[in-house]
């Protein structure tokens, strides 16, 4: 691990954290409406797997924005969508679950749980059917595992052997439900090992993150092979703004935030000299700029007009 890459995961883990701190207070002022599904306790496996992964196309699921966070789009952008206002990076018209940039080749969120899976597996088959040798990553959550799109889309992957990483945000639960409800599986990874390599890694260790991902983008562009990662998360936060979370108990979330990835991230980069304090005090200072100037942006953006409704519904190209 270099002191570069390092750096890096401070800056977009601090940033989408802080983003989605005050993503949640602007939602209780009124400001952002529908809903909001925040990833605070999850920033390694999201920043870790984007970092890994490159530029490649990618798609996921509703838990969207520190990955298009550490993506590069402009919290200004992402803070306006939140706000509905058509300086967003869906124009206004998306919200948090549908953050959408082609320029950053970032096909989610996506609302319909497991729905995505499929449309990914599309995009890899495409690419493999055109002599195109890089790769798409999908991400998604442990409840899809347990939907029918998941297997046909472990299925086809398999069958047509494309180019897709499989990456599967283990956080053990899918709204109230834990996950030994709902699945045969505990270790999600076994739902996909006759079809393809697939492994477990932990998720808040954004470094494991990093290398998993990288190795896989390795294989599934060489190999022209699917690969699946089961990276194990938690979110300390209820699954929306709509529930409670107190089907968890305190002794559990205590547990889980012991293991919180930017402590984790911070212990180990002090340790082996990869981080000053200095650079973390400024990359502090610089992340609270950044959010309070999303949040002018997106107070002083307008709404989207009317006509706006009857656009980008039907493909014009
Ligand atoms: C097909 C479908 N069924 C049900 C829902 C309602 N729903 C929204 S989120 C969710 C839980 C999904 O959990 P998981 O995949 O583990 O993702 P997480 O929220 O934990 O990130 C459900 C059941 C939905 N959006 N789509
Ligand atoms: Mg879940």
């Amino acid at each position: 691990m270099n002191k570069s890459l390092a750096e890096k995961f401070y800056y977009y883990m601090k940033l989408g954290r802080e983003f989605e701190l005050r993503a949640k207070e602007e939602y209780m002022k009124g400001n952002i409406g529908g809903f909001l599904h925040l990833a605070i306790g999850e920033e390694g496996t999201h920043v870790g797997a984007i970092l890994g992964f490159g530029n490649g196309e990618f798609f996921v699921h509703y838990r969207d924005h520190v990955y298009a966070i550490a993506r590069g789009i402009s919290p200004k952008l992402l803070m306006a969508e939140l706000f509905g206002k058509i300086t967003g990076v869906s124009k206004g018209k998306g919200g948090s679950m549908h953050f959408y940039s082609s320029k950053f080749n970032f096909y989610g969120g996506n609302a319909i749980v497991g729905a995505h899976i499929p449309h990914a597996v599309g995009l890899a088959y495409a690419k493999k059917y055109l002599g195109k040798s890089d790769g798409v990553m999908v991400a998604f959550g442990d409840g899809s595992t347990n939907s029918g799109n998941f297997y046909e889309s472990l299925n086809l992957a398999a069958v047509y052997q494309v180019p897709l990483l499989f990456f599967c945000e283990n956080n053990y639960y899918a709204i109230g439900t834990r996950i030994d409800r709902v699945s045969a599986f505990k270790d999600l990874y076994k739902k996909a090992k006759d079809y393809m390599i697939a492994i477990q890694i932990d998720g808040m260790d954004v470094f494991e993150v990093y290398r998993a991902v990288s190795l896989a983008k390795e294989y599934i562009q060489e190999e022209g092979k699917p690969y699946f990662i089961e990276a194990l998360t938690y979110r300390y936060e209820s699954h929306s703004m709509s529930d409670s979370g107190d089907y968890r108990s305190p002794r559990e979330l205590k547990i889980a935030k012991e293991k919180d990835p930017i402590d984790n991230l911070l212990k180990k980069a002090f340790k082996e000299s990869l981080l000053t304090k200095e650079f973390v005090e400024e990359i502090d200072r610089k992340v609270e700029i950044e959010i309070e100037e999303a949040v002018e942006f997106a107070l002083n953006s307008k709404e989207p007009d009317l006509e706006e409704l009857y656009k980008d519904i039907f493909c014009e190209d």
